[in-house]
């Protein structure tokens, strides 16, 4: 293998890890804050939509414990126990 290659290899690696490490409790909460537009605490579809929260947005229906349709930094915090 050359080492170009093994350079992206590598890359290719770091980038999965990284990607699949659970969200750290610091992430949640800069996320949530970045995303709440509205500063009402939760991030509502709208505003999921809006910032790209792909994820946020894909599980929406499950991380809205209380189904108040905003979800907030407990109830991620909640989902990723
Ligand atoms: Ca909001
Ligand atoms: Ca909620």
């Amino acid at each position: 293998m050359t080492s170009l290659a093994k350079f992206f290899l590598c890359l290719v690696l770091c980038w999965l890890t990284t990607n699949s490490e659970a969200f750290t409790v610091v992430d949640i909460t800069n996320r949530v804050k970045e995303l709440d537009s509205n500063k009402d605490g939760g991030v509502s579809m709208t505003e999921a939509e809006a910032g790209n929260a792909t994820r946020i947005k894909e599980h929406f229906e499950k991380l809205d414990a209380n189904k108040d349709g905003k979800v907030t930094v407990e109830e991620i915090k909640a989902k990723n126990q």
